[in-house]
């Protein structure tokens, strides 16, 4: 054997085509990031969906609670639903005081997310651009700026002169047909390897004790002394959860799932006031760094940044109708380049390579649904809208608090699901990346 292959042999390269050949022949495989066990038949608390707010809850549980016999009931793969799906968009320049409060602990979770979770999640603060192109969208901005600073976040309004040195290759010129006239700049907000984050959580919280459990759906919420029938429904209490793979009982179930928010509710006899809407999005081929921010147009309907490998990542509004489909539409992405080409017509020539399609949970004020329900030990984390990756850390954490505390914490108060009968809505709409 010549030295190199004995080189080879005893450090095989970890990473490239040529390692993973070697391994098979080998005969070795490659660790398992969070262990395959057997469903038991009863856990402290059941998290229902394994994207990356079931994840974060099950994680916040097990470390800042100590409650680690947990069960994350996924009926897909980990992260299969909207935390694969999203444009890995973060920031905290939110319009109500409840909602930038919300998205800064957010932010703040997410900077110390790869020392927390030992995953590079590859989180990316560099700067965000929301553009106005009227006058009262211009307005809208001076607002947010004003409540974002009130509460100590970083964000102010800027004129077409600063947005090209943050952007060069905005058209801030006025010849387009909705000019560039300001933009709300918020240098906190960036982007975050959104598969890393689901990795990362559910790395974490396997070795705490959780359990994942994929291929798990849950077809049924059992109750008992509810109103409604079997026992489910406001006065009443969970039991348990039934699945594809026989029944658990639990006296506390957590729903963390997005697309199916109001289906899965229901089984609680929960209604909520939730319609549920696909959101397309789409990847160009790689090429040179040339959009250093992101950059948000309401207007325009579009929301972009690149990615580290030069990708442009890029989305719009939500699909007009309500549906579970996720099928894409050569409608969607024929208005979505026009409308980045009139942003940036110096990329008319990129070559979109990708799109696919995700659900969003749309509530009526475009604020998330958290906390309790009128069923005892049935909680939602829902009503995520086009906002739910990055409010993933927060949320977990604040829902964590809320199963081991049995109180409602103050950063979650306003989201409850009771406003939508008292009237006191979180009235976001007006900082939704989009006009939806
Ligand atoms: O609210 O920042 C946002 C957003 C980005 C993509 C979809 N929504």
């Amino acid at each position: 054997m010549t030295a190199i292959a004995r080189w080879i042999r005893r450090r095989p390269p970890r990473y490239s085509a040529a390692a993973l050949a070697w391994k098979g022949f080998r005969g070795q495989s490659w660790p398992r990031v969070w262990r395959d066990t057997d469903l038991k038949r009863s856990y402290d608390a059941v998290v229902i969906g394994g994207g990356v707010h079931g994840l974060a809850t099950a994680y916040y549980l097990a470390r800042n609670h100590g409650i680690k016999n947990v069960a994350v009931l996924e009926k897909a793969y980990l992260g299969s639903g909207g935390s694969g799906r999203n444009t890995a968009i973060i920031r905290s320049n939110y319009l109500t005081p409840a909602g930038v409060a919300f998205y800064d602990r957010s932010v703040q979770l997410y900077s110390s997310m790869a020392v927390d979770l030992n995953i590079n999640v590859m989180f990316s603060q560099r700067g965000h651009l929301t553009l106005a192109h009227s006058d009262s969208s211009l307005r809208t901005m001076h607002w947010r700026a004003e409540v974002n600073k009130l509460q100590g976040v970083n964000s102010s309004v800027i004129g077409p002169d600063e947005i090209k040195k943050e952007a060069p290759s905005l058209d801030t010129s006025d010849h387009p047909r909705y000019p560039i006239l300001g933009a709300l700049y918020h240098p906190p907000g960036g982007v975050v390897r959104h598969d890393a984050v689901v990795w990362g959580y559910a790395r974490a919280a396997d070795h705490m004790g959780v359990e994942m459990h994929q291929q798990t759906e849950v077809t049924d919420i059992i109750c008992t002394g509810g109103e409604g029938p079997d026992g489910k429904g406001p006065g009443g209490r969970v039991t348990g959860v039934r699945t594809n793979r026989g029944d658990i009982s639990t006296p506390v179930v957590v729903n963390c799932t997005a697309g199916w928010a109001s289906l899965i509710s229901a089984m609680a006899g929960i209604r909520l006031p939730i319609t549920t809407h696909p959101l397309q999005a789409a990847v160009t081929e790689p090429v040179k760094m040339f959009l250093p921010t992101v950059v948000v147009s309401g207007s325009l309907h579009v929301y972009m940044s690149q990615t580290d490998r030069g990708e442009l990542v890029f989305g719009a509004a939500v699909d007009p109708i309500a549906t579970y489909s996720v099928r894409g539409s050569l409608e969607f992405t024929e208005e979505l380049a026009g409308h980045v080409l009139e942003l940036m017509p110096g990329i008319s020539r990129m070559r979109v390579l990708r799109q696919w399609s995700g659900l969003c949970d749309m509530t009526p004020d475009y604020s998330p649904v958290m906390g309790f329900t009128p069923v005892d030990g049935f909680l939602v984390d829902v009503g995520w809208g086009t906002y739910g990756f990055k409010a993933a850390p927060v949320s977990g954490e604040q829902m964590a608090e809320a199963v081991a505390t049995d109180k409602t914490p103050k950063l979650i108060e306003a989201f409850a699901l009771s406003r939508f009968e008292s009237g006191e809505l979180v009235g976001e709409k007006g900082a939704a990346a989009v006009g939806h």
